[in-house]
């Protein structure tokens, strides 16, 4: 089983995550978990931290000379901030101390008010350190190694913006792993030409009124056997652990497994993908997502995650109370972004590669990596 840990604060030193369970022999390099680090990065509408956020990745243990020794994969992604400057630094210090400037107007939206209650904290910082969607750095370091072991079991996952604020992709044609070099070239991550221009626009305006935007982002995986997952259990039904994932990341209201929501309003006569022969089973459609039952089906496994707009809002104008005067006023200003929805995207992938990757560990086994494989091209070639 595939197992991991973040720590860290969003204005804190840096980040780390410790993987566990993956085989020896895995090839890692620091490279590789920065280039998946830089995509994150990447979106028209990130605010000024991600033009110097570096995300310095260091492999702390669980490789040597480049492979996985099988052991625990520590990653530190440090936060660039931390050394160029030392703004954070008291006020994120862990010596014993206090804040000068307590935070006590939490946003509505945010993690802040229900978190200061349930942990007795009067400062809304103490919450939203951790809150933050900085967390999703190392998730993605995670999930680039989650990544690296599923592209030797021959699957590739990409994701791409279907919508942003109002704005909504037209076209219906789901993009290949061909088409993943071009999204990451469109600013807002978007397949659709048309609308990437439109969303663009969108941006700019609400970042004019100091406003907020969400979206949804389409995540997709190729290659993926059929027979991850399992009907017998609620807990091990693929679905529902994808839910699970795609909806712990932060701002993400909703999920959807293929086309979850248009199906509900069809017969059943026109919501499934009929099953054909031609020297392998084949559908006509692929409305289901590639599950059946909470198991993949051999088709593409296709889910969307739905974004709200971010809580925090460049010109404060939501309603809140102050936690010690309980006075009413407007929730505070922090250097924010307009959307992080075409990260999301990236952060998507990362939590499908992680669940498909620990499922692919779970049905094949094997200490090492050519174990794993053989182990999994024994059951493909099992199948027929
Ligand atoms: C975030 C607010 C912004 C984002 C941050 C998440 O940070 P700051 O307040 O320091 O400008 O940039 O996201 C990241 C740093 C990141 O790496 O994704 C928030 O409030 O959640």
């Amino acid at each position: 089983m595939l197992r991991f840990l973040t720590a860290g604060e969003s204005h804190g030193k840096g980040l780390v995550v410790i993987i566990e369970g993956l085989p020896a022999g895995l090839p890692v390099t620091v490279g590789d978990v920065q280039s998946e680090l830089a995509r994150r990065r990447l979106g028209y509408g990130r605010g000024p931290r991600m033009r110097f956020e570096e995300d310095e990745v260091t492999l702390l243990g669980g490789v040597r000379h480049g492979r996985t020794l099988g052991s625990p994969l520590a990653i530190e992604v440090g936060n660039s901030e931390w050394v160029r400057s030392d703004k954070w630094h008291e006020e994120m210090s862990p010596a014993p101390g206090a804040t000068k400037a307590p935070l006590t107007e939490p946003r509505p939206g945010h993690a802040d008010l229900a978190g200061m209650q349930k942990y007795g904290f009067d400062d809304a910082r103490d919450v939203l350190e951790r809150a933050s969607a900085r967390e999703t750095a190392a998730r993605v370091a995670a999930g680039a190694v989650a990544k690296l072991l599923l592209g030797q079991l021959g699957i590739s996952i990409l994701s791409h913006v279907v919508q942003l604020g109002p704005v909504t992709a037209k076209s219906t044609v789901q993009p290949t792993p061909d088409d993943l070099g071009r999204i990451d070239t469109s600013e807002v991550r978007c397949f659709d030409p048309d609308a990437e221009a439109a969303m663009i626009e969108e941006i700019k305006a609400a970042a004019k009124d100091g406003d907020s935007l969400g979206g949804i982002c389409e995540v997709l995986a190729y290659g993926v056997p059929v027979g991850l997952g399992s009907h017998v259990h609620w807990d091990r039904k693929l679905d529902a652990m994808l839910a699970q994932a795609l909806m712990s990341i932060q701002a993400v209201k909703a999920v959807e497994i293929g086309e979850g929501f248009d199906v509900a309003g069809r017969r059943g006569s026109a919501a499934h993908d009929p099953i054909h022969w031609d020297d392998a089973y084949v559908r006509e459609s692929n409305l289901a997502g590639g599950l059946e039952g909470g198991m993949t089906n051999g088709e593409v496994v296709w889910a969307r995650a739905a974004m709200k707009p971010l809580a925090t809002l460049n010109r404060p104008v939501l309603t809140t109370v102050d936690v010690v005067t309980k006075e009413e006023t407007v929730s505070f200003k922090e250097r924010t972004d307009v959307t992080a929805v075409p990260a999301m995207g990236v952060v998507a992938e990362t939590m499908m590669a992680l669940v498909l990757a620990g499922e692919a560990l779970r049905k094949f086994g094997g200490d090492s990596l050519p174990e794993l494989v053989r182990n999994r091209d024994g059951y493909v070639q099992s199948l027929g």
